[in-house]
């Protein structure tokens, strides 16, 4: 198939989704054309079945921001012209979903019918997306797609009791490529991290509010007291600062590193040996699922999707959002005993081949197939396009 993916190229987990989904299915021997303003950032290596399609946006005096939607759907008609793509496949509704169904719409006027499957990931839906500066463009646009997929059956009903929509929404979760995310040694790392055998707990977001980076100071505090331990910190956004602050506030500078946006995450989790996610909201908690891969365990809030990853008292433990004091007793529960650190470990990594990316995909690729037909058979009949 011919598939061209939209999305955000950051370090957003919709942008990673994307970009690996993507990796994935070029290996598979589809041929995959990204179309965004930069280049995605786990796209970095050649592939000979990958294509990347730059969206040039225009300054001109009288705009106060250059239009990307409009640069993005005249791209988006260029590349399936040219390319004879079978199938869009948009991550991130706002505004990638809008954008699609006008380029689907000028398509359809120069006799071309191409299929866009939307994927929800998260705040398009809970945030962002029932803001009344967004909601009835991203409704409508949900509701004009061929294919919706949604990455949580969490999302999936927020979505229906938010926009009242009534198209079938398919729920594909979230996955993760082991052949990346493995426990390797690293135990130099280890070494200069937590030089006498502290235990390392970790967090990754891009700190924005929502993710409560404070609770994993405070959740720390409380550990910190109790065990010898490290926090690393890795990312970053707007709440840095405050964060920074915080810590030199309890006084715990020694014990806290903050690290930054780092690219091999997998070498931090594989030194790792609890990783604390205590949003306020998260649709699926990819990052969760990542250190789950690494064998570590994950002390949580019970938002959204996060019951579907992380199963408490297995392979880890959920609380409230906010109940730092919950979170602080889970986690010493699971740090201060070897054995029982190793059999929550042993069972995040079972719990991670669930969403091994070799289950996934196949996933997709039907979904894919079931829109292309269902499109070929309602489609216009003037309107050429969708080959099977
Ligand atoms: O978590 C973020 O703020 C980034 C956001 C994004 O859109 O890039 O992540 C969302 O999508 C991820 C991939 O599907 C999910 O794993 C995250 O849970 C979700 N974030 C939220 O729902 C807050």
């Amino acid at each position: 198939m011919k598939i061209g993916i939209v999305c955000y190229p950051t370090f957003g987990g919709s942008g990673v989704v994307a970009t690996e989904l993507g990796l994935g299915l070029a290996q598979k021997g589809h041929e995959i054309h990204f179309i965004t303003y930069k280049r995605p950032v786990r796209l970095s290596a050649f592939h000979e079945n990958i294509y990347f399609h730059d969206v040039m946006t225009r300054d001109y005096p009288l705009f106060e921001y250059a239009p990307y939607e409009t640069s993005l759907a005249s791209k988006l008609v260029d590349v399936v012209k040219f390319e004879k793509l079978d199938l869009l496949h948009v991550h991130y509704a706002i505004p990638h979903a809008a954008v699609a169904y006008m380029a689907k719409k000028i398509l359809i006027s120069q006799g071309k019918y191409v299929p866009v499957v939307t994927t929800l990931h998260g705040t398009d839906i809970s945030l962002v997306g029932k803001d009344r500066s967004f909601a009835s463009v991203v409704k409508f646009s949900i509701e004009k797609s061929d294919g919706v997929t949604a990455v949580s059956e969490s999302l999936k009903q927020q979505t229906y009791e938010h926009f009242g929509i009534e198209n079938d929404i398919k729920v594909i979760y979230n996955f993760i490529d082991f052949e990346r995310f493995t426990k390797t040694n690293k135990d130099h790392f280890k070494k200069a991290i937590a030089p006498n055998g502290e235990r390392i707990l970790t967090h990754i977001s891009n700190f924005r509010k929502l993710k409560r980076v404070d609770d994993v100071i405070h959740v720390f505090h409380k550990v910190n007291k109790e065990i010898p331990s490290k926090l690393l910190l890795i990312g970053d956004g707007p709440e840095r600062q405050n964060m920074e602050d915080l810590c030199r506030n309890l006084g715990l500078c020694e014990d806290i590193r903050f690290l930054g946006k780092q690219d091999a995450v997998e070498e931090l989790l594989a030194v790792s040996d609890l990783f604390v996610m205590p949003s306020e909201s998260e649709s699926f908690g990819l990052a969760a699922l990542e250190a789950m891969a690494c064998q570590v365990p994950v002390i949580s809030s019970n938002a959204g999707g996060l019951p579907e990853v992380n199963e408490h008292g297995v392979t880890g433990f959920l609380s409230e959002v906010g109940d730092v004091t919950g979170m602080a007793n889970n986690a010493i529960a699971i740090l201060q005993n070897e054995k029982v650190l190793a059999e929550f470990r042993e069972n995040a990594l079972a719990q991670a081949k669930r969403f091994d990316i070799q289950n996934i995909l196949p996933q997709y690729e039907n979904y894919y197939e079931e829109v292309l037909a269902h499109a070929k058979a309602t489609k216009p009949a003037e309107v050429p396009g969708v080959d099977l």
